[in-house]
C-alpha cells in the first residue's frame, strides 16, 4: 500500500484538507485510522491451541508508535511526517494514555501481548474497559490528590465487536459488551486481540475527585480500576468487577472454541488460560459451571479446567494475596458458591493440612483463599523471577510445593525491547544496529556482541553522548511541561515505580537528607546530583502519602536554598505513567532498585533502565539478582541485607514480637538518628504538614516494617561510591555498555518463549 497516499485520502475524507494543512491532533487521528485499517486487515493466527491471558490490568500505554513499529511502517511514516516538518513524538502528544493498570503487573501483561503477537502465537488478552482507569495524580500543596482520567474518545483504539454476553449477578443479569484492541505482531503478518468487557451504560465521570457511589451497579462496574478497597463497598465492587470479567471471558473462550469446531469436552487440548495474579481466579469455578451446563459431568469439568488453567503469582506480600469473604461471592455470584464448596471439598479430601484449604473459617467468617483455588486447580504455578520462585517454594507456598512439586516453575519477567529501547531510545537503537547488526531486533541475544566494543573509545563516547542528549531532552520536556529546571550535567538518579513502603522511597529520601545536612555543614559533594522520583500512592494508603509529602517538602526546601541547589536537586514528576517512563528511562544514569530484599517479586523497571544503559543501584532482590549475575559485580552497585537474612528476621519477629531491631538502630547508630529526626525539624516542616511528617517519623522509629534503617547506612555509602565512579567517564561508559549488552535475556520475547515451551504448548 502507498502509505503517503492513504494518509492523504484519510485526511481528505475526514477533514477535507491536505495532510500538510492538518494540525497535530488531526494527523494523530489520520494515523489512528490508518493503523486501525492495517491492523484489522491482518488475520488472527490459525492454531490448534489458543492462549487467553486473563488479567484485571493491561497497562498498554499510548499505542500509536508501538503499532506503527509492529506494522513495519514506523520509519516510513516518520519520513512522510518529516517532509511536512512534523515529528511523530509531537503528534503522539495528542494521544490520550489509557491507564488500565496500576504498575508492574499491568505493564507486564501489555509487554506479554506484544511478544505473543511478535512470535506469531495465538494468544489474546481478556480484561475490563475501565473508563477512568487508574486515577490521574495531581501534586498540590506538597500532597497527592486524585482525579479521574477519562481516556476514551469518540475515535479510539477500541473496536466495537457487537458481541455480548450475559453475566448473572446476585441482583440480576447484566450485559457485557465486548470491545477489542488490535495487537499487531512485529515481524509477522498476524494480529491478536485484547478483549475488554464493558457495561452497556457506563456511569458518567464523578465530579472533582474519584469518589463515586460504589453500590450503583451495574453502571459503575467498569468506571475505575481497583477503586479504593479500604471499605467493604469498594471490596465488594472489586468482586463484582472480577466476576464480570471472568464470566464474560469464559463465555468468550467457549464461544470461540465451538466456532473453531471443537467439543467442550476437549477444551484443554485447545485452550490455555493464564491467570495473572488472583484477580481472575473466579474463572476456575465459572468455567467448571459453564462446562457442566454444556454436558460435562462434574468430574470431567474439573479435570478439563485443571488442564486448562495456569496461575502466575506476582507478590509474596501477605496483605496483597486476595481472600474474599464467602458472603461477598454469595452476593455477587451466588451460583459459584456450590462449585467453590465442591472444589474445596475435593481438595480437603486429598489434603488434610488446613494451611492448603480453599475455604477457611466458619459461618459468617468463611473466607475463600483465591491463590489456593488456583494452585489446586491449575496445572502450573509460576513466580516471576528466580529468587521470587525460590521464596514461594521454600517459604510462602511451601505446603503447596510439597504437595505439587512438579507444578512450580519460574518465568523471569521481561520487557518488550520494541517499546523500551527501539521506540523510546531511537539513537541508542541506531548505534546498536551499527555495532551488532539490526538482527538484535528479532534476536536480542545478539546484543551480547556489543561486548566486542568494550574497549572501543569511539563507541563508548557515542554511548555517553547519546545519554547526554537524552538527558537534555528530558530537561527540556520538564522545563516545558512542568516549569522544572534541572542541570543536564548532573547525575540523573531515578526512582520511578508505585509508592510502597517495601520499595523504600523513604530510604532514598533519607539519602537526600544526608546530602542536605552535609552541604549545610560545608561538606560539598563530589558532583551535582538530580534525584528524580515518580510515584503514585494508592488513595487510601496513608503512609505512602506521607512519603510523597516528605519528598515534596524536601524538594521545596532545597529549591529555596541557593547553597544546596547547585549540588542537589529533587524532582518529582506529576502523574508518573508509561509516557513519562519512556522519557525518563533513556535519560537515567543511576537506576534505584532498593526494595527490602525478598519483597520485590521481580521488578521490570530495573530491566528497562538496564537496557537503556543505566547502572543499577540495588538490593539483591527480585530480578536484580539476575541482573547482577549477567553484568557482573563491576557493573552494578548492590548493598543491604540478604533476602535470607530478612526472612530470618521476620521469622524471629513472628516468634517474639518484642524482637525489635529497627528502633534499636535509631537509638544506637549515631549517623542514622539525625536523618530521621530531620522529619521533625521546623526547617523542613515549614513546607508542609508537621503532623504527617511526625507520623512518618513515628513509623520509622517505632515500626519500620520494611527496614529502611537496617540498610540505610550501606545504601548511603554505596550510592556515594556510584556517584564518585560516575566522574570517570570511560569507566562509567563501560558499565553502561555492559548493561545494554547483557539486557537481551530480559526481552519479553524470551519470557514468552519459555511460557510457551513449559506451560502453554501453543502450536
Ligand atoms: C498489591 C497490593 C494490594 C493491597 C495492599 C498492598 C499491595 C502490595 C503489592 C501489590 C502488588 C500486586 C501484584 C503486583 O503488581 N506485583 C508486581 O508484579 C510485577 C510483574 O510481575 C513485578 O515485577 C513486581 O515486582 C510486583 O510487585
Amino acid at each position: 500500500m502507498d502509505i503517503n497516499q492513504r494518509m492523504q485520502e484519510i485526511a481528505q475524507a475526514k477533514y477535507g484538507q491536505e495532510l500538510s494543512q492538518c494540525g497535530d491532533e488531526q494527523i494523530y487521528r489520520v494515523l489512528l485510522q490508518l493503523t486501525q485499517e492495517l491492523s484489522q486487515a491482518r488475520p488472527a493466527p490459525k492454531k490448534e491451541r489458543k492462549l487467553y491471558y486473563f488479567s484485571a490490568e493491561f497497562l498498554i500505554g499510548k499505542l500509536l508508535s508501538n503499532n506503527l513499529l509492529a506494522l513495519g511502517i514506523f520509519e516510513e511514516v516518520s519520513q512522510i511526517l518529516a517532509k511536512y516538518g512534523r515529528s511523530l513524538s509531537a503528534i503522539e502528544d495528542a494521544e490520550p494514555e489509557p491507564s488500565l493498570g496500576n504498575g508492574g503487573l499491568g505493564r507486564l501483561a501489555a509487554c506479554f501481548l506484544d511478544s505473543i503477537a511478535a512470535l506469531g502465537l495465538s494468544g489474546d488478552g481478556v480484561g475490563l474497559n475501565y473508563h477512568y482507569g487508574l486515577f490521574e495524580q495531581k501534586l498540590e500543596n506538597n500532597k497527592q490528590n486524585e482525579r479521574p482520567n477519562p481516556w476514551i474518545e469518540d475515535e479510539s483504539w477500541l473496536i466495537p465487536t457487537g458481541i455480548e454476553f450475559e453475566v448473572a449477578f446476585g441482583f440480576g443479569p447484566v450485559k457485557a459488551k465486548l470491545l477489542d484492541i488490535a495487537v499487531p505482531g512485529a515481524h509477522t503478518d498476524i494480529a491478536n486481540r485484547l478483549h475488554l468487557f464493558d457495561v452497556e451504560k457506563p456511569a458518567p465521570a464523578p465530579k472533582g475527585g474519584i469518589d463515586f457511589d460504589k453500590t450503583d451497579l451495574p453502571a459503575q462496574l467498569t468506571s475505575f480500576l481497583y477503586p479504593d478497597d479500604s471499605d467493604d463497598a469498594g471490596r465488594l465492587l472489586r468482586v463484582y468487577q472480577q466476576y464480570f470479567m471472568v464470566s464474560a471471558g469464559a463465555q468468550l473462550v467457549l464461544k470461540e472454541l465451538e466456532e473453531r469446531g471443537f467439543d467442550p469436552h476437549t477444551i484443554s487440548d485447545h485452550v490455555a488460560i493464564q491467570i495473572n495474579d488472583t484477580h481472575p481466579s473466579m474463572v476456575i469455578p465459572e468455567l467448571v459451571r459453564l462446562l457442566t451446563q454444556r454436558g460435562l459431568t462434574m468430574d470431567e469439568a474439573v479435570e478439563q479446567v485443571k488442564r486448562t488453567c495456569a496461575y502466575t503469582n506476582h507478590t509474596i506480600l501477605a496483605e496483597a494475596l486476595e481472600k474474599w469473604p464467602m458472603s461477598f461471592i454469595e452476593k455477587a455470584a451466588p451460583q459459584l458458591v456450590p462449585i467453590i464448596r465442591e472444589l474445596d471439598k475435593r481438595a480437603k479430601a486429598e489434603h488434610s493440612d488446613p494451611k492448603v484449604a480453599i475455604i477457611q473459617g466458619e459461618g459468617a467468617g468463611e473466607i475463600v483463599h483465591m491463590a489456593h483455588l488456583d494452585i489446586h486447580y491449575g496445572y502450573s504455578v509460576n513466580g516471576v523471577a528466580a529468587l521470587h520462585t525460590e521464596i514461594l517454594k521454600n517459604s510462602e507456598l511451601k505446603p503447596f510445593a510439597d504437595i505439587y512439586p512438579g507444578k512450580f516453575n519460574n518465568k523471569t519477567n521481561g520487557v518488550t525491547l520494541r517499546r523500551w529501547l527501539e521506540v523510546c531510545n531511537p539513537k541508542l537503537a541506531a548505534l546498536l544496529d551499527e555495532c551488532v547488526g539490526k538482527e538484535w531486533r528479532t534476536d536480542p541475544s545478539r546484543l551480547n556482541r556489543l561486548m566486542d566494543y568494550y574497549n572501543d573509545t569511539s563507541v563508548l563516547d557515542r554511548m555517553t553522548a547519546i545519554k547526554a542528549e537524552n538527558k537534555r531532552a528530558l530537561a527540556d520536556t520538564l522545563r516545558r511541561e512542568a516549569g522544572i529546571e534541572m542541570d543536564p550535567e548532573s547525575v540523573f538518579d531515578i526512582q520511578v515505580k508505585r509508592l510502597h513502603e517495601y520499595k523504600r522511597q523513604q530510604m532514598n529520601a533519607l539519602y537526600v537528607i544526608r546530602k542536605y545536612l552535609d552541604i549545610k555543614a560545608g561538606k560539598i559533594p563530589e558532583r551535582p546530583v538530580t534525584v528524580i522520583f515518580g510515584a503514585k500512592a494508592a488513595p487510601a494508603y496513608v503512609m505512602a502519602k506521607h512519603i510523597i509529602h516528605l519528598i515534596l517538602c524536601l524538594r521545596q526546601l532545597i529549591e529555596n536554598d541557593p547553597q544546596v541547589r547547585p549540588w542537589l536537586r529533587v524532582v518529582m514528576v506529576e502523574n508518573y505513567n508509561v509516557s513519562w517512563a519512556e522519557k525518563l528511562i533513556p535519560a537515567c544514569d543511576i537506576s534505584e532498585q532498593i526494595s527490602l530484599a525478598s519483597k520485590e517479586a521481580s521488578g521490570t523497571g530495573n530491566m528497562k533502565f538496564m537496557a537503556n544503559g543505566a547502572v543499577t543501584l540495588g538490593t539483591r532482590d527480585g530480578a536484580n539478582v539476575e541482573i547482577a549475575d549477567l553484568v557482573g559485580p563491576d557493573n552494578i552497585y548492590t548493598f543491604g541485607a540478604s533476602s535470607n537474612w530478612i526472612i530470618e528476621l521476620y521469622d524471629q519477629k513472628a516468634r517474639d514480637p518484642k524482637m525489635g531491631y529497627q528502633s534499636g538502630i535509631y537509638y544506637q547508630r549515631p549517623d542514622v538518628k539525625p536523618l530521621v529526626d530531620f522529619l521533625l525539624d521546623p526547617v523542613l516542616t515549614q513546607y508542609g504538614d508537621a503532623a504527617d511528617l511526625k507520623a512518618l517519623w513515628a513509623d520509622l522509629t517505632g515500626k519500620d516494617w520494611f527496614m529502611s534503617l537496617l540498610d540505610v547506612e550501606s545504601y548511603i555509602s554505596t550510592r556515594d561510591r556510584a556517584i564518585h565512579d560516575y566522574g570517570d567517564k570511560p569507566f562509567w561508559a563501560r558499565k553502561m555498555l555492559v548493561n545494554t549488552a547483557r539486557c537481551g535475556f530480559f526481552s519479553s520475547d524470551r519470557t514468552i518463549e519459555e511460557y510457551n515451551k513449559d506451560i502453554w504448548h501453543l502450536k
